[in-house]
């Protein structure tokens, strides 16, 4: 893997251009997949934006390779892991999630999004389909304020006194389950408030980045190919994050070792084990949320809300698309 103060390869000169080639990637996901909202289907809302997903990097000048995706080759018909996508040009590892949050669709509650992150070659952890532990903050706070190893008082002490607040004027972010009950109990007798996902931690993940959306620390176990994602984003924005794969049985252990040969599957993962070198990232809101507007359909058009970030610059775009069904060569219907 590649260290961020690496030079920059040739590729960059040109990641100005790819960063709006994915937002039309994460658009055209969104459009199809909005069409499913609220319908009570979530296969067809996730196949909806996975086929227009993988229709749209066909025009993506990159030498791409799927490396977090829908699954291995024999179970995952499009965007499997090992898929080759892109129109040619640099060769580039590709993470998707191109509907991260398929209940939220189906049920049309707020924060689905659509997702891809670009890495140079080599650059994202292979992570199988497994748990994953997970923290996150903002930047511009202390290297290591919070440790995945720490416990959520200590952290939350630590990230109190970085932040200059007391420690009930915190919000925690994470996901609304059974096996978290113990880190939620604990922050709320610690004082600081819990914010609870019904699904979708990469947006939660964000959130704990980024000062509008009032959430100071993401924590909590999910998907470790979210944890990808959630990385190269926490990249682009110069947070920090600390990961580790969790496992229920050996042979998710022997996977994960398989995936990444030499390297302990049992790790504290650190930001650039996570995601490497110089990134892009870019979701489309589908349903509204905290991050990002939803899709807002009329009868010949839609509106789409993206937000597009490259690690190099750090720069954070909010891109909104006025898509006419009327000119485009394709409709998401
Ligand atoms: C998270 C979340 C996803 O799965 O990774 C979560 O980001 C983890 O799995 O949106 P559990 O649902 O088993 O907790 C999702 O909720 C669905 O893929």
């Amino acid at each position: 893997m590649s260290d961020a103060n690496e030079p920059i390869p040739s590729f960059v000169v040109s990641d100005r251009n790819l960063a709006l080639e994915l937002v039309r990637v994460t658009e055209a996901a969104a459009l199809a997949s909005a069409h499913w909202t609220g319908r009570g289907k979530k296969n067809e809302a996730d196949g909806a934006a996975v086929e227009a997903m993988r229709t749209a990097f066909d025009t993506v000048a990159i030498d791409g390779t799927v490396v977090i995706g829908e699954g291995e080759m024999d179970e995952a018909p499009m965007l499997y892991i090992g898929e080759k996508v892109g129109s040619g040009g640099p060769a580039m590892d590709i993470a998707v999630d191109p509907l991260e949050g398929t209940n939220l669709c189906a049920k049309d509650m707020p924060n689905a999004i659509t997702v891809v992150a670009l890495a140079e070659k080599g650059n994202f952890l292979h992570a199988p389909d497994v748990y994953m532990d997970k923290i996150v903050v903002g930047a511009g706070l202390p290297d290591g304020v919070v440790d995945l190893d720490s416990s959520i008082e200590t952290n939350l002490r630590n990230l109190a006194k970085a932040k200059k607040k007391a420690v009930r004027d915190l919000v925690l972010c994470t996901l609304d389950r059974e096996r978290h009950e113990e880190l939620i109990a604990k922050t709320r007798e610690a004082g600081a408030r819990v914010r609870l996902l019904t699904d979708g931690d990469v947006a939660g993940a964000i959130a704990a980045c980024l000062d509008t959306s009032q959430v100071d620390i993401y924590a909590g176990s999910g998907g470790a190919p979210e944890g990808v994602l959630a990385a190269a984003a926490v990249r682009c924005v110069n947070g920090q994050m600390q990961c580790r794969l969790l496992f229920e049985d050996d042979a998710q252990r022997e996977r994960a070792q398989k995936m990444n040969p030499g390297k302990n599957p049992d790790r504290k993962l650190g930001l650039l084990d996570l995601a490497a070198g110089h990134v892009l990232f870019s979701a489309t809101g589908v349903t509204s949320g905290t991050l990002l507007k939803g899709i807002h359909q009329y009868p010949n058009h839609a509106v789409t809300h993206s937000l597009v970030m490259r690690s190099k610059s750090g720069t954070v775009r909010f891109i909104e698309g006025y898509h006419n069904f009327n000119t485009k060569t394709w409709t998401p219907q």
